[in-house]
């Protein structure tokens, strides 16, 4: 296979966020060596589920000795070992192990299935897949087998937290520290998953030196020092939880992270009270089930200070919920893996906080708005947000036909998210331009699905597009032309079916409406936008009939 070099920062640019303070020639490896070094015994992690809680130097131990384990198994430099953990401290655990090899962890999902671990394992010629047992009443071992039956280069499967089966459990690792000399600041730490809009998702290539920074420059804006308490309730490997400013940053503070085993009001407001959490991230329909459990809550949730809100558009009547219902500081994060992160200020007007989705990280973010043609709008004007800067990537990792167009010839990265710039330099998300769902943070590429619709015999043709949804602010909806001649099918029958092709729950489409034909543009093309005016239109109703879904 020809290799494509990972796109990185010209030279010049480089140049200046070295010379600006930016990036410090820090890894990810050092930094927890450092902190260990500094702070012993202060607890790192918290995890409740287990019963456990590491220290600085036992994470770190932990991760040396893992890090001799998995080279011992021949993961080296440069390798990608895809990783599929739930919140539980050895998420950490390996993930430090293969940063101070220098491998790159692929930050998957536990709600993925067969047909994205597949592609991730193959893509990235995965030396190895790092899996629980069980995990939500799930057998990992079992969609280890079908991967590993599927992609027969993939190296080995690594199992933690119960009976191995057929595979390696970390915990038999040989566990000697070995001498390991590390990457260097400008290489990849990992690759982390875009929601996309494509047929498969683009991995994101981030290098310790970017990442860092993101991490480092949110600690500041979201107020994280020693004394914080971060607690992880959104799935850990995600973009959000990880580093707005999340678990790597409450690490980096030297401060302490819980993992938050499941979201529910039941099981993170006990955790808040008896850990004295003091911020925490959450999706807007989480921030919603949480404002209206705090009333009728008798746990003590006074240590809170900042809940951000991110990952899909928080609606301004529910932002103003938060501070009465919660009492801390709402902060609005707006932020993607491929790098920009906008964050509304602690100490921004109480406004500010509610209506816009904050400003960049750092004065070295780019920002353009722009019209179809690539040209300015006026300030103020929504259009297309594009943007570069000292941690947004230049590039999808081995890409290069998708990255031509996803980036100008200048480096921007096109978000696909349609914004406005305030007079203060706020941004406010007014729409989306990309062909994705984001439904309640999960974002779903409408091709990914569409692709598995067509897979199915009696179907002829089949558009994703997104309906209102008053809890997830948008869910799926399937338009399907069945085949002529093809036998009644059912919308639970389609939705099984593509259940059972492996996708992870959250991309089966809520709803799957069969009509006759799609409506088009002038031209003749399928017109997604007449499609989703519909969705919208009908969005309340109940779909007719015995073709209901
Ligand atoms: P990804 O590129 O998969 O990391 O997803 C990032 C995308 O999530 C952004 O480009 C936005 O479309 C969306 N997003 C993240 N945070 C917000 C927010 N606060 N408001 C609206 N959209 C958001
Ligand atoms: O949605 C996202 O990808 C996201 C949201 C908030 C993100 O990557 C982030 C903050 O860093």
């Amino acid at each position: 296979m020809s290799r494509t070099p990972t796109p990185s920062w010209p030279a010049d640019h480089a140049e200046r966020y070295r010379a600006a303070g930016w990036w410090r020639g820090e890894t990810f490896g050092q930094m927890l060596r450092e902190r260990a070094a500094a702070h012993p015994d202060r607890v790192a992690l918290v995890d409740p589920a287990a019963g456990s809680r590491w220290t600085y130097a036992e994470l770190d131990e932990r991760a040396d000795r893992m890090a001799a384990g998995f080279a011992a198994r021949g993961i080296a430099p440069g390798d990608r070992v895809v990783v599929q953990l739930p919140n539980i401290a050895e998420f950490f655990e390996v993930v430090f192990a293969l940063f101070r090899i220098g491998a790159l962890p692929v930050f998957a999902l536990p709600a993925h299935r067969e047909s994205e671990i597949t592609y991730f394992c193959a893509f990235t010629e995965a030396a190895a897949y790092v899996i629980p047992a069980e995990h939500g009443g799930y057998d990992y071992r079992e969609l280890a087998a079908k991967v590993r039956a599927e992609v027969p280069g993939l190296g080995a499967v690594f199992v933690t937290g119960g009976d191995p089966g057929p595979f390696e459990a970390l915990a038999d690792l040989p566990r000697d520290p070995v001498p390991l000399p590390g990457p260097a600041p400008h290489d990849l730490a990992f690759l982390q998953l875009s929601g996309g809009s494509t047929g498969v998702p683009k991995l994101i290539p981030r290098t310790h030196d970017d990442y860092l920074y993101s991490v480092r420059a949110s600690n500041e804006l979201c107020g994280v020092d020693e004394h914080s308490v971060y607690l992880c309730v959104l799935p850990a490997a995600h973009n959000f939880p990880l580093s707005s400013p999340g678990t790597l940053g409450a690490l980096y503070a030297g401060a302490r992270v819980v993992l938050c085993p499941q979201p529910s009001p039941d099981v993170a407001f006990p955790l808040i009270e008896q850990e004295g959490v003091t911020l925490t991230g959450v999706v807007p329909p989480l921030a919603l089930v949480w404002t209206e459990a705090a009333a009728a809550s008798t746990y003590d949730l006074s240590s809170l200070d900042v809940l951000l809100v991110g990952g899909a558009k928080f609606s301004e009547e529910a932002a103003r919920r938060v501070r009465p219902a919660l009492g801390c500081t709402l902060q609005q994060v707006f932020g993607m893996a491929e790098g920009l992160v906008n964050y509304t200020r602690l100490d921004d007007p109480a406004e500010t906080i509610v209506t816009t989705q904050g400003r960049p990280i750092s004065p070295d973010d780019e920002i353009r708005v722009v019209d179809d043609e690539d040209h300015d709008v006026p300030p103020g004007t929504p259009g297309h947000l594009l943007t570069r800067g000292p941690y947004t990537i230049r590039g999808y990792w081995r890409a290069p036909e998708h990255n031509a167009t996803a980036f100008t010839a200048d480096g921007f990265y096109r978000t696909g998210d349609i914004v406005r710039l305030t007079a203060t330099g706020h941004l406010v998300v007014e729409g989306r331009a990309k062909d994705q769902i984001n439904r309640g943070g999960e974002k779903i590429a409408a091709e990914e699905v569409e692709n598995h619709l067509l897979a199915h015999p009696a179907v002829h043709d089949a558009n994703l597009v997104a309906e209102a949804d008053p809890y997830l602010g948008e869910r799926t909806r399937a338009y399907v032309i069945l085949r002529a001649g093809a036998g009644p099918l059912k919308p639970a029958a389609l939705k099984a079916f593509i259940r059972g092709r492996g996708l992870a729950a959250y991309k089966v489409p809520d709803r799957v409406e069969f009509v006759e034909q799609f409506p088009q543009t002038a031209i003749g093309k399928i017109s997604k936008k007449d499609l989703r005016a519909a969705a919208v239109r009908t969005a309340q109703e109940p779909v007719a009939g015995p073709a209901g879904g």
